[in-house]
């Protein structure tokens, strides 16, 4: 037992560990070498129907099926949000993110947006005794206010917020700077060769994707045409740190070996691994072993190369006899689109594929396939397999594993956040009574019971460069998901008891006079 002192930029907080495994359990708190581990597999815009454990009948996916027949498989789980970076925030500190400014998609070198001093999913397990990382796409900003140093020490960064290791993608793998960062560091970088980076004008005198296409290997359909890397425009202006760049078809490997490494270094005590995959985000530049696999194009040998990174963590905690007490969670942070920015045969090789399964819309979307997404549980020590058609939204994962470690969070944080472990260990079929959806266009929607209301905005309702329907509408939207799951019918005028209580229900969520549960 030992005890640390954390400092939390201007809040110093005393937190008492238990943390190593021969330590003797503490009075009232389990014993922590019967603390599972924790394994939360975070894609990037896989839809419901990308998985065929979730009816894909174009592409096979047999590692995340193993999850699907181990464990729980949830047919109605939610983001909190159409896009990255609000999901993102919303998972790891329990807030919604509309609560928030600044946390709708991020620049390459926006700051750290998690405020140091507030508490996080891995502040509560890392308060539990947990070694805790994060490993792949960060895209929750990084360094002070104007961005960090890309060639100096990257302060703040995952490791104020209860990570004890981080080796980053910092943004997306369409936004410069494409290197990785390790810690607090960039890796591999020359200090002879330091990196610039502009998101407003062009910066240095490297080609553009604009004005040298004939430099692609891949074309932007929309956007993406600043900086060439590795034969790919980018968002944003680059310059410097050729030796610290990326390989967009080793980027699976190299994260897939750090995830491995971290299980096989921490197997001896409870570790907490955020693995938060590139793919299937654009650009899709799987492995050439991949590729070609899926006769779908790159989005589908993506999709692939997804599966085989699940089956590599298994396969370590399978081979390290850790399987049956580590909770696995796949899971996705928004929901699918097709065309996102690149000619990548993703439209012409669709075939009777359906990212989204039978949902209307896609990432960016107000309608449900926005934010309902694949949500695998595993917990062979534990768990049940079997299906749980539940509400569940992963802004509860902090307070549920909160619970779990027997944590207490703090009072005044995550405060939408409620301790749902029976139903995400599957002792339980009620789910929220109720949850709020957050589409790009800023448009909340509201689920309660079978009722889906979607907020009145004046925002487009549909995209031609995605070729998603966005799904705003100056009207207001209601939707009886148990007839209609689809979202064809707009029942509003039917129902206008229904739509009354709905309306006046997210407006008191939004005023926090009710609680996020
Ligand atoms: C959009 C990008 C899209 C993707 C998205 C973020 C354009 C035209 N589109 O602005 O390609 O990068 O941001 O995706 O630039 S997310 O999954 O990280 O939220
Ligand atoms: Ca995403």
């Amino acid at each position: 037992m030992f005890t640390r002192v954390v400092i939390f930029a201007s809040v110093v907080l005393l937190c008492s560990f238990c943390s190593s495994p021969q330590s003797e359990s503490v009075e009232g708190s389990p014993d922590i070498l019967s603390k599972p581990n924790i394994v939360l597999i975070y894609t990037d815009d896989v839809g419901y129907g990308d998985v065929s454990s979730y009816g894909a009948t174009e592409i096979s996916t047999p590692n995340i099926d193993r999850l699907a027949e181990k464990g729980i498989r949830f047919t109605n789980a939610h983001t909190t949000s159409a896009t990255c970076t609000p999901s993102r925030y919303g998972l790891l500190t329990g807030q919604y993110p509309w609560r928030k400014d600044g946390t709708g998609i991020a620049r390459g070198d926006a700051a750290m947006i998690i405020n140091p001093d507030r508490f996080t999913l891995p502040d509560a397990l890392k308060q539990a005794g947990y070694i805790t990382a994060v490993v792949g796409k960060w895209h929750l900003g990084l360094g002070p206010e104007g961005g960090p140093d890309w060639n100096g020490e990257i302060t703040p960064s995952p490791l104020d917020i209860g990570f004890d290791e981080s080796f980053l993608i910092p943004a997306t793998g369409d936004r410069v700077p494409t290197v990785y960062v390790a810690n607090r560091y960039v890796i591999s970088l020359d200090p002879q060769d330091s990196i610039q980076v502009s998101f407003r004008e062009p910066i240095g005198d490297e080609p553009t994707g604009r004005d040298n296409p004939e430099l692609l290997k891949m074309h932007p359909s929309h956007g993406h045409d600043m900086t060439i890397v590795n034969g790919i425009s980018r968002i944003g202006y680059m310059t410097g740190g050729k030796a610290a760049r990326w390989v967009d078809e080793d980027m699976a490997d190299t994260i897939t070996a750090r995830a491995v490494d971290f299980i096989e270094r921490n197997q001896d005590q409870p570790f907490f691994l955020y693995f938060s995959t590139h793919d299937i985000h654009v650009p899709r530049v799987p492995h050439p072993r991949f590729v070609g696999k899926s006769g779908m194009g790159p989005r589908g040998d993506a999709m692939l190369q997804l599966d085989w990174s699940v089956g590599q963590l298994l396969q370590t905690l399978d081979s390290l006899q850790l399987t049956e007490n580590t909770i696995v969670v796949f899971t996705s942070d928004n929901g699918p689109v097709v065309d996102d920015g690149y000619h990548d045969e993703a439209v012409e090789k669709l075939g009777n594929h359906q990212p989204a399964g039978p949902f209307r819309g896609g990432k960016y979307s107000v309608f449900e396939a926005g934010t309902r997404v694949p949500l695998l549980i595993q917990w062979p020590e534990k768990i049940e397999s079997g299906v749980s058609d539940a509400l569940v939204s992963q802004i509860d994962f902090l307070a549920s594993l909160a619970a779990l470690t027997e944590q207490p969070v703090p009072s005044g944080a995550a405060t939408d956040s409620q301790n749902n472990l029976s139903v995400l260990l599957g002792e339980s079929q009620e789910g929220r009574a109720f949850l709020v959806e957050h589409a790009a266009s800023g448009a909340l929607s509201l689920i309660k019971g079978n009722w889906k209301y979607i907020e009145p905005n004046d925002r487009s309702f549909y995209n031609e460069n995605t070729d998603i329907e966005l799904g705003n509408m100056p009207e207001p939207q209601l939707y009886d998901l148990s007839a209609d799951r689809s979202e064809q019918q707009n029942v509003a005028s039917q129902h206008p008891e229904v739509l009354a209580e709905m309306q006046v229900l997210l407006e008191k969520i939004k005023a926090g006079e009710v609680s996020g549960n």
